[in-house]
């Protein structure tokens, strides 16, 4: 059963016109866009798409960071998707990313790691209900 989910690009992305590199390495990996759209998240959209970081020290800036700029958002599906897409995405801090991961190669803080990915079917349904309705 093919399984989906939810990729951001995030505005360190778009701002840098990446939107294609980015798209492309997840075609290169077989993956089928099913919807793509650029927006603009709203207070209300960036805070509930990040609820679950509610009370970290970490979401205000989380939060003003999504707001900052235009965004990408996409479903992905294919096999295996979710783990697939974190993989090739790499570590949350670019630091700690391994080369040729996007944010290994592309991030360029823990705040601006340039992509999102659902971490779970559960995460997939939330977030898009959020940034597609
Ligand atoms: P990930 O699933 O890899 O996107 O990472 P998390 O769910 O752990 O974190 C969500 C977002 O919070 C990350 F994209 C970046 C941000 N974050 C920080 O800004 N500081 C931190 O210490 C941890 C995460």
């Amino acid at each position: 059963m093919p399984e989906q989910t939810l990729i951001v690009l995030k505005p360190d992305a778009v701002e840098r016109n990446l939107i294609g590199e980015i798209l492309s390495r997840f075609e290169k990996s077989n993956f089928t866009i099913v919807k793509l759209q650029k927006l603009n998240y709203s207070k209300e959209m960036a805070e509930s798409f990040y609820s679950v970081h509610k009370e970290k020290p970490f979401f205000g800036e989380l939060v003003s960071y999504i707001l900052s700029g235009s965004v990408v958002v996409a479903v992905l599906e294919g096999e295996n998707v979710i783990e697939k897409v974190r993989e090739i995405n790499g570590a949350t801090d670019p630091e700690k990313a391994t080369k040729g991961s996007i944010r290994g190669d592309f991030g360029v803080s823990i705040t601006k790691n340039t992509v999102h990915a659902s971490d779970s079917p559960q995460s997939f349904e939330k977030e898009v209900k959020v940034v597609f309705s």
